[in-house]
């Protein structure tokens, strides 16, 4: 394969569930431009999953996270981006630490800003791997 000696990357993403809604902002990255997507990012050298969900986070949007628990693992293939990247993506859940925390955009050259939605009144277009999990029938939210 062509791309056989680029490395594969992991990342870390959060459905940070607050109440029915759970938290996606509008990516500005060249991986999935203009598409919502759910905060998070790469997994440095020596942290936990639950670290690096805590860092990007709070390096995204100030909000500080409890209760996070692995929930899936997927291998997403961005082949046809104009940087080509593999990704193993570990999907942790989680809720706020004070539910009463606002997000900020931290990081406004990477995102248009983030807001809460419902799960069945998604904003359009999801960043294709979230899409691919909606699709499959994926939920995030504890079963009541
Ligand atoms: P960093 O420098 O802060 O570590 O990276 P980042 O700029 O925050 O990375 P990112 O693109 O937000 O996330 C890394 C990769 O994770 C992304 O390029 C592809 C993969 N990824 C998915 N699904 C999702 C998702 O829903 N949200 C985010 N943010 N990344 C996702 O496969
Ligand atoms: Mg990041
Ligand atoms: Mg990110």
């Amino acid at each position: 394969m062509e791309n056989n000696k680029r490395a594969v990357e992991v990342a870390v993403v959060v459905f940070l569930l607050r109440g029915k809604k759970v938290l996606l902002g509008r990516r500005r990255s060249s991986v999935g431009h203009s598409t919502f997507s759910l905060p998070g990012g790469h997994l440095e050298f020596g942290e936990s999953f639950e670290e690096c969900a805590s860092r990007e986070l709070k390096e995204e949007t100030g909000l500080e996270i409890k209760q996070m628990e692995l929930l899936t693992v997927k291998n997403h293939l961005f082949l046809k981006e104009p940087e080509p990247a593999h990704y193993v993506t570990i999907f942790m859940r989680a809720v706020l630490a004070n539910p009463e925390q606002v997000p900020q955009n931290l990081e406004p050259h990477r995102c248009d800003g983030w807001d809460w939605y419902g799960w069945d009144n998604l904003p359009k277009p999801l960043f294709w791997p979230l899409e691919k999990m909606v699709q499959d029938g994926f939920n995030p939210f504890p079963i009541a």
